[in-house]
Parts: structure tokens; sequence; C-alpha cells
């Protein structure tokens, strides 16, 4: 009857009242003070680039999910083993709440976007913790247990006394500790419970949706009715928000409120400035269709998605500025101080290099960067595409690096011409006769001049290529296939307008994107 379980358990339900309430008053006071969101993100600061790229290309848009998954398997164990130490000597059970407390205070001190005050939930959900482990150690005790008279006592009429040697004779009790549990567990989901709600509330979503967008300056014409095969399993020209790829290192999308948000451009300029949202939106709106893809994407990946983004040009803005001479690199930050830096020359050459504020006719969702972030067609999302962007820094490749260049990505980041097969799908069964092999091809700001396809590594046969509005998006291309009966290996290459064809040589996406024909096998029936 010594309850080997209670230690551990005892463990876990101290730790999940601390984190309730830190979470509680994380919810009261800000949302990104909740620890265990700043050492979640903290982590993937720190984690070495091979292990992000590989999280990426393994877990794809659900890297988070397996990151917050395993945070929870840890801080479950930690927790676990504090008890069972608490259980030897309070001692212990107190330096490991408070070496827990400790780390999550740094990680919330790490942060680019906290203050010192932001250390109180951690130090309230670590008090918590600490008199939660107390109290569910005295009830663990049995020589706390109340007086409970023995047979032999309620004759006699004798005092329980139990002398310290009797110890393992007495009965700890069960049904005190499981109490002391329950109100426990009770606590931190209750505590839990109201800060998420809480921090729901001061989310932007409300603000966002009362948010109307302006109308573009000088709107676009509507897309050519020829831009889509509409072929089922093709991606669709234009992405819907909803399923538009999400990149980026925030565990906690930044909540910035359009009224408070802020972009100050400094740095090597004639003239500072800090513009409002209202100032960004009384300016000349464009509106433009751009491909936005990811560094990470694999030969035949997801990471890429097409939009029709509402905006102003961040040429016309950063022209207002003056740019001095010497200045080459932009060096922009996000709300929460992720940092990338597009050329100078790339942003000011007339491309739609935007501040975008409206993606496929509605504001920005927040987790693509509401209220404005930057799209420049034609270089990879890494060096160019800041979500929730405050602040940029004119400056030189010489003196600054944005957050993926020390990290062992190139520090500029064209788009490399790319193309995929979307159906038939990889190892699907298709019925002998005409198939439609069909897929996308990009090569953003440059343009898509011809897609190949060829069975078997037989001869290269063009494939039919759809509509596009311009030079910044990907485009469909399709090809008719006689198939017969067996197993066949389908390839595909693109042509950029300049003339470059993709090569066949596969280079991993480190350090400036993959290269590689994408294939798929499939069985014909
Ligand atoms: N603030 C911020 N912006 C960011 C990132 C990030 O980590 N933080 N990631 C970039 C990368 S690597 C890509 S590919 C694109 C992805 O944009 P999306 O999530 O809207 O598809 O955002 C870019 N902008
Ligand atoms: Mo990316």
């Amino acid at each position: 009857m010594r309850m080997r379980w209670a230690g551990p358990v005892i463990g876990v339900v101290a730790g999940a009242v601390a984190i309730g309430v830190a979470q509680l008053f994380a919810g009261l006071l800000n949302p990104r003070a909740f620890p265990v969101i700043a050492v979640g993100d903290t982590v993937i600061d720190l984690t070495p680039a091979q292990i992000k790229d590989w999280a990426i290309a393994t877990f794809g848009v659900y890297d988070k999910v397996v990151l917050l998954g395993g945070i929870a398997v840890l801080l479950t164990g930690f927790a676990a083993l504090i008890g069972a130490a608490a259980r030897r000597k309070a001692g212990y059970g107190l330096a490991g709440v408070g070496l827990f407390a400790a780390v999550g205070i740094a990680a919330v001190l790490a942060r680019p976007d906290t203050a010192l005050f932001d250390v109180l939930p951690t130090v309230f959900g670590g008090i918590a913790g600490a008199v939660a482990l107390l109290v569910l150690l005295r009830r663990a005790d049995p020589r706390h247990a109340p007086a409970r008279p023995g047979p032999e006592e309620i004759l006699s009429g004798a005092e329980p006394a139990p002398a310290p040697e009797a110890e393992s004779m007495i009965v700890p009790d069960r049904r005190r500790l499981l109490t002391g549990l329950a109100v426990g567990v009770g606590v931190a989901g209750v505590a839990g419970a109201l800060g998420r709600a809480i921090s729901g509330r001061m989310e932007v979503g409300e603000a966002r949706t009362a948010l109307t967008l302006p109308k573009p300056t000088v709107p676009l014409a509507p897309l050519p009715a020829g831009v889509d095969f509409k072929v089922p399993g093709l991606s669709p020209f234009v992405t819907p928000n909803k399923d538009f790829y999400r990149i980026d290192t925030a565990l906690f999308v930044p909540q910035v409120s359009p009224s408070d948000w802020r972009l100050r451009i400094h740095g090597l300029v004639d003239r500072p400035v800090e513009l409002t949202l209202d100032d960004l939106m009384r300016r000349k709106l464009v509106e433009a269709d751009v491909t936005l893809c990811c560094v990470s994407n694999e030969v035949g990946g997801p990471l890429i998605g097409n939009a029709r983004w509402l905006g102003v040009p961040m040429a016309d803005v950063l022209r207002d500025v003056g740019i001095q001479a010497g200045a080459d690199m932009l060096l922009s930050r996000s709300a929460d101080g992720w940092t990338c830096g597009p050329p100078v020359d790339v942003v000011m050459d007339g491309r739609n290099a935007l501040f975008a504020i409206g993606m496929n006719g509605e504001a920005l969702p927040v987790d693509h960067g509401f209220p404005v972030r930057q799209v420049v067609p034609g270089l990879y999302g890494y060096v160019s595409a800041t979500k929730w962007v405050v602040d940029i820094k004119v400056t030189r490749f010489a003196d600054d690096q944005g957050y993926w260049t020390p990290r062992g990505w190139s520090a500029k980041g064209p788009v490399k011409t790319q193309s995929r097969i979307d159906v038939p799908k990889l190892g699907e069964k298709v019925k002998a006769g005409k198939v439609t092999v069909a897929g996308v091809a990009w090569a953003q700001h440059r343009g898509i001049e011809a897609v190949e396809v060829r069975i078997d590594q037989g001869s290269w046969h063009q494939a039919r290529l759809a509509e596009v509005p311009g030079l910044d998006t990907w485009r469909q291309w399709s090809y008719d296939w006689d198939a017969t009966r067996g197993r066949h290996r389908i390839e595909v290459r693109a042509t950029d307008k300049e003339g470059h064809t993709q090569p066949e040589e596969r280079t991993p996406v480190a350090p400036d994107g993959a290269t590689g024909w994408h294939g798929v096998i499939v069985e014909v029936v």
C-alpha cells in the first residue's frame, strides 16, 4: 500500500495546475506570455535547421501539431519525475517546480515581443504548481492522514498516535488523495479553459471581420476563363484561402490589431516614416495574381499556393522614404521578431511587390499575416514574404541577415523553375486508354513557356498550357496520354520564358530550393 503511482500522478496534476494557472494569467495579461508557447517558440528558434527542414519535409504543415504534441509528452514526463522525486523529499519537488518556472521565464523573456511584466503568468503558475504539489504530497503522506480509530482503539478508547516506526503499517488515505487530485485537475481545467477563452477574445478575428477592405485604385481584369482546366484532382488556379499552405516559425499566431499596427521604415533612408493602416490604405492600391511558394517544398511537394492579393506597391512607399545609395537589402521584421531580407533591386524593379492587406477578396487571414504582409513575385517566402510585417530596416547584405541565413539557407532566394504532376496521383490505378495527366508549373516573374511530359523515359511530349494572367503565377498544364496496361512512370519538366529548362539532377531543398523532375508511377489496368 505504498501507492507508488501517487508521486508521478501528483507531479502531473501539480504540473497541470501550474500550466492552467499560467494560461489564465496569460489570458488576462498577454497571451504571448504563456510559457508553454514561449518555450515552444524558443525551441523552434534553437532547433538546428536540418531538423526543422526534416520536420517540414516529414510533417508538412502539421509540423507544429507534432511539436506541441512532443512538448506535451515531455512536460508530462518531467512533471511525473518531479512528483516521484518530491515524494522522497518535498524539497526535490520544489526545486523541480523552480527549474520548470525558470525555463518558462527564460523562454518568455527571450521572445522578441515580451516585456519583464510578462513573466508574471509563469511566476503565478509556478507558485500554484508548488502549492498543489505540497497539498497533494501531504494528502498522500500517511503521517498526515486524519485520525482514523482502529478496531482496538475503539474498544480501548485509546488515542490513535502512530509511532514513526509503524509508518508502513499505516494505511494512507487513498480517498483523500484522490479527492485532492480531482480538485487539482478541476482547477487546472477551469483555469486553462478560462485563460484560453480570454486570450481568444483578445485575438483579432473580430477586428479582421470588421475591417472593410478598400477597393483597388486600379482594379485588375477578371481572370481569363482559360486559366483553369477544371480537371478533377488538379490544383485549382486560385488556391482558396483555407487550403493555402502555411509555413512560419510562430506557434502562437501573432495577433496584431489593425488599430495598433504600425510599419516603421528606417535605416539607410532619407525620410524615415511610421505608417498606420489608414495611411497605407489611403495610398494607391493594386491587385496582383501571385503564386507564393516555400523553399522547403520538395519536388512534387504541396508548399505552394496562388492568390489574388490586394495591396500597396512596396516600391511606391520606399520611393517616398528615399532609399540611400549603397543600400541593397530590406530587412523586414514581423510582430513576432522573424526577419527576412529581399534585395532592394528586386523590390524596386517594377514587379508587383506588395504590402498586401487582402487575399482572394478578403482581409488577410490571421495565419497569413493579418493585417499586412509582404508578397514579392519571384522570390521564395523565406526571403520575402514577411507576415505580420511591422518594421523595415533599409540596410546592406554585408551588414545584416534574415532569420534563415545563419541557419544554413542562402541569403538570396529567387524561385527555381519547377513543375508538378497533380493527376494521376502516385500509385493510382487508372484505366487503359485516354488518361489526362495534369499539373502545375511555375517560374514566378519569368513565366512558364513550355511543359513536357514523358512516359517510361521515352521521348518528351509537349503538354497543353492553360492561360495565365501574367508572369507571376503558376500555370496549369495537361497531357492526354494513351495509356497501356502495366506500371508506368510519368515525368514532367518545365521551361521558363528565359529559355531555362528544369535540370534532371535532384538537389535538396537547402540551401536555395530543390531541383529535379517530378515523377509518379501509376498502375494502368
Ligand atoms: N512572420 C513570418 N513571416 C513569414 C514566415 C515566418 O516564419 N514568420 N515564413 C515565411 C515563409 S518560409 C514562407 S514560405 C511564407 C509562407 O506564407 P504562408 O504561410 O502565407 O503560405 O511566409 C513567410 N513569411
Ligand atoms: Mo518557406
